[in-house]
């Protein structure tokens, strides 16, 4: 797979190149590219954003730069793989587990991260002639910019790229994964010491009596699951 994000904040990203997406990129698994959005900026200033038509309060990103970096990405790379072009926003459609399960199964993503009060709108149009456009949010809050939110896409995705988690058996048991019989969340988990500061691990899960234990897995996920997610409950 590969990867590129562009930011105004490309030092913003360098968190992705530690722990289990570093080690993707240094297996070869995912190539990871960062470009600097300003270096197609086209006055000396490098400005990026200009006030807003119609008005209204901040700034908006101007089209011209996010144009000429976009044409530049494209060029870069295999003209034969259609790209997806994901625009962070709180405005776009909810970024769950069933988007990250089928971005996983792409070749090659970009990231487009705005900032101020977002990118001017027909940078997304134009380029749904020649990229699968998504417009994503990640949650219904608003952020300063769009780079927190690629960071947890890139994790979320990269993390499901065969290949990649070390446990390949891990991922489909996690809460929230599309394939999961049952009820969404998963219960608390547990490790040695079997009893700390008093507090003893479910003496179930220290039985070896493998029914018994995911009967007790299943009802202390439907508990967890009442209990902080009633939303997710279908009775
Ligand atoms: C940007 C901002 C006010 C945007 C209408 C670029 N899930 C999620 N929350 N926030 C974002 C995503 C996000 C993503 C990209 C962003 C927020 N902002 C700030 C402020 C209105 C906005 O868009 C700029």
């Amino acid at each position: 797979m590969r990867i590129d994000i562009i930011s105004i904040f490309p030092d913003y990203l360098a968190s992705l190149r530690l722990s289990l997406i570093g080690k993707a990129i240094d297996a070869g698994t995912v190539e990871l590219f960062v470009h600097d959005l300003r270096d197609h900026a086209v006055d000396i200033h490098r400005t990026v954003d200009d006030t807003v038509f119609g008005g209204g309060p901040g700034m908006v990103m101007k089209p011209e730069p996010w144009g000429a970096m976009l044409d530049a990405v494209l060029e870069s790379g295999p003209f034969d793989i259609r790209p997806t072009l994901l625009i962070p926003t709180p405005s776009g459609r909810t970024f769950t587990q069933s988007v990250a399960d089928e971005l996983a199964t792409s070749e090659w993503l970009i990231f487009a991260c705005g900032r101020y009060e977002g990118i001017d709108g027909r940078v997304a149009q134009f380029y749904r002639e020649s990229m699968d456009v998504r417009e994503v949010s990640i949650g219904d809050y608003v952020l300063a910019g769009g780079e927190a939110a690629a960071l947890v896409m890139c994790e979320a995705v990269v993390r499901l790229v065969p290949g990649v988690l070390g446990n390949a058996s891990s991922a489909p048991d996690d809460s929230f994964a599309t394939d999961r019989s049952g009820s969404a969340l998963e219960g608390p988990v547990y490790t040695k010491p079997a009893s700390w500061r008093g507090l003893e691990v479910p003496a179930v899960l220290l039985s070896g009596h493998h029914g018994e234990i995911a009967k007790f897995r299943e009802q202390s996920s439907v508990q967890r699951t009442s209990e902080y997610r009633p939303d997710l409950v279908d009775d």
